[in-house]
């Protein structure tokens, strides 16, 4: 739940959920000099989110929480009792101003740098071992091939029908032996805890990208508009 945004979805551990929106006021960033001080006070220690600060602004002096980069955010909290750390279950949410900005701060926070997600996951596939066992020209290896994978229909080993989507294809990394395709031997070994999220997404925008049925928009932003998600 974004208080701020009045947005709410309900997401599942280890599965893809999505909502969008039109943001309409971005964070700010404090000045380079205000958050040299305030990395200097804190070093060492861990970044407190909910610390106030006392900042020196265009606008004279502020009370404002801000990011390790400097930006003031929006607080994002569950807001189901879940169970175990529930009151964990926090973080926060930064608009940033322009796409460049955005990509700065992937750069800065993931391995892939400043490469498209495509690029990343192909990268992957072929340092990560996957292309040892699947290949990308339609040819069976020990696994199925990656060519036209997402979007299609697959037989389990119990005889379901699976849907290759993204969920599907997040839990194959992290739990292959979850559900194994028929015609095959469960030998692929898991990548959890080797791969970021970011690394996932990144396969997964591989794989749709030299697949035919391949929707080129993110799974739910065709099917909701705005307002239906904000409910
Ligand atoms: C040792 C061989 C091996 C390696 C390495 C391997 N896989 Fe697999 N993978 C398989 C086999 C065999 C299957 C089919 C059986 C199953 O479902 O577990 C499979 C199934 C899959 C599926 C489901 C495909 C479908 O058609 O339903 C995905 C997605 C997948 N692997 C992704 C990956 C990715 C991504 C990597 C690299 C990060 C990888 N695999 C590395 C052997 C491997
Ligand atoms: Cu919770």
């Amino acid at each position: 739940f974004v208080p701020a945004f009045r947005a709410k979805k309900d997401i599942v551990p280890g599965r893809y959920n999505y909502m969008w929106f039109k943001p309409t006021v971005a964070s700010e960033q404090i000045s380079d000099e205000a958050l040299a001080k305030l990395k200097k006070q804190s070093e060492g220690a861990t970044w407190d989110y909910d610390k106030v600060h006392t900042i020196e602004t265009e606008d004279g002096e502020r009370e404002l929480q801000v990011t390790p980069e400097g930006y003031t955010f929006f607080d994002l909290y569950c807001t189901e009792y879940c169970g175990k750390n529930h009151s964990e279950m926090q973080t926060v949410v930064v608009v940033h101003e322009t796409q460049a900005e955005l990509e700065a701060w992937i750069k800065a926070n993931s391995d892939r740098g400043e490469i498209s997600m495509e690029e990343w996951g192909e990268l992957l596939y072929a340092r990560r071992g996957c292309s040892g066992c699947h290949s990308v020209d339609g040819s069976k290896l020990v696994g199925p091939s990656f060519l036209d994978v997402y979007g299609s229909q697959h037989a389990l080993t119990t005889g379901e029908n699976q849907l290759v989507d993204e969920n599907y294809i997040r839990e194959s990394i992290l739990a292959p032996k979850a559900k194994v395709v028929a015609g095959y031997q469960p030998v692929m070994p898991s990548y959890k805890g080797q791969l970021s999220d970011d690394d996932i997404a990144s396969i997964i925008a591989y794989l749709k990208s030299i697949s035919a049925n391949a929707p080129t928009q993110p799974a739910g932003a065709e099917a909701e508009s705005d307002e239906e998600s904000a409910e």
